[in-house]
């Protein structure tokens, strides 16, 4: 585990709130402002901490829960080689959920722990995945405008203050491209189908905008962490910064595939060179993240069964680790 090569004095110190000076205070911001990266067994203040530990292990649970959705098609896709396809994309994400664990042990955690505050329900996970996948085209909806999303939040990522964060995330948004890529290459299939296939497209559009769009947080009025995580270089961009971009490259993508974004005030401002787009229905990205979303309790009975059949391969390997230990010390 990463943790083991951690000071524990240092960082059990630093865990504890309110004990840093102004002058280390200071100091740590200026590192930030002069674009250093801050590094596991450098001094940072507490809430520094906290915060990286919040976000990537949030990130980290959303990767997997999110595993889900796909996974659902994977016995259902329409070809041998979209199966190929898909099962990689799953795996991907399974890997980088498992980057994402690694780089915030780093942090003082350990994955056990951050594993029980999900199955517990303190932790969170990304609202996205708690829509259901109902035909093939959401499949493509989901690597158009999911992966869309998640790339347009997760590059500014790859310039995180934090060293661990940053350069986990520089192979996920690789990745994470080829994702986009794929679901753009199915939705253009059906796109260019007949009209069944057409209406599909259509279908899956509908009912994965708006989801899309709450992916980016709260608006800014109400993204409680945003200042401080801005000013500490973890996000670069607002949750509103965000979600404008995204908006303004998909939806000149929506239009390539002939499709209709379910936005009635919809429209590009010339001057601004922006697209306006209506307000958010933040009810129920409130009910989503409350655990009231149509599948939050089937994503986490489903992650709970898995995590109870998986036991046998974890004390499996703690024994094989223990057996290994015991032969380098003889
Ligand atoms: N869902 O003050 P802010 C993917 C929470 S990966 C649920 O604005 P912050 C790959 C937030 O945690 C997708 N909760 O918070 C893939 C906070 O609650 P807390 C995940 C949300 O952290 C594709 C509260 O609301 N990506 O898709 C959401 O400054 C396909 C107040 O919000 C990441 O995690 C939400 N949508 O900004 C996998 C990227 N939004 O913690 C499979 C890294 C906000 O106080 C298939 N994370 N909340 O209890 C971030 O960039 C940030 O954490 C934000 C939120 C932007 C998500």
């Amino acid at each position: 585990m990463y943790t083991q090569g951690l000071d524990q004095a240092n960082s059990a110190a630093e865990l504890a709130d309110g004990q840093e000076t102004p002058e280390q205070l200071a100091r740590f911001q200026a590192r930030i402002d002069a674009e250093e990266k801050i590094e596991p067994k450098d001094w940072m203040p507490a809430a520094y901490r906290k915060t990286l530990i919040r976000q990537i292990s949030q990130h980290a649970h959303s990767e997997i829960i999110g595993m889900q959705p796909e996974g659902n098609w994977l016995t259902r896709a329409p070809s041998l080689k979209r199966k190929a396809i898909l099962l990689a994309k799953v795996q991907d994400e399974a890997g980088h959920g498992l980057y994402l664990y690694s780089s915030a042990e780093t942090l003082g955690i350990s994955r056990d722990q951050m594993v029980e505050q999900l199955l517990e329900g303190r932790a969170k996970y990304s609202s996205i995945f708690n829509y259901p996948t109902l035909s093939w085209a959401d499949i493509g909806a989901i690597g158009w405008l999911v992966d869309g999303a998640a790339i347009m939040n997760q590059i500014p990522l790859c310039r995180c203050s934090y060293g661990p964060y940053a350069r986990a995330m520089i192979r996920i948004c690789k990745e994470e491209s080829f994702h986009q890529r794929q679901g753009f290459e199915i939705m253009l299939t059906l796109c260019r189908g007949n009209e069944a296939q057409q209406a599909m497209a259509q279908d899956a559009l509908d009912r994965w905008w708006w989801p899309s769009l709450m992916m980016f947080g709260p608006s800014d009025g109400d993204s409680q962490h945003s200042a401080q995580s801005m000013k500490w270089k973890i996000k670069r961009f607002s949750n509103d910064e965000l979600r404008q971009k995204f908006v303004d490259v998909t939806v000149p993508q929506a239009e390539f595939l002939g499709l209709e974004v379910p936005d009635d005030e919809l429209e590009y401002d010339r001057e601004a060179r922006h697209y306006r787009f209506g307000e958010i229905d933040w009810s129920e990205f409130h009910e989503v993240l409350k655990g009231n979303g149509p599948c939050n309790r089937q994503r986490m009975e489903t992650r709970r069964r898995a995590h109870e059949g998986g036991a046998w391969v974890r004390e499996a390997a703690v024994a094989h680790a223990e057996k290994r230990a015991a032969k380098n010390a003889a």
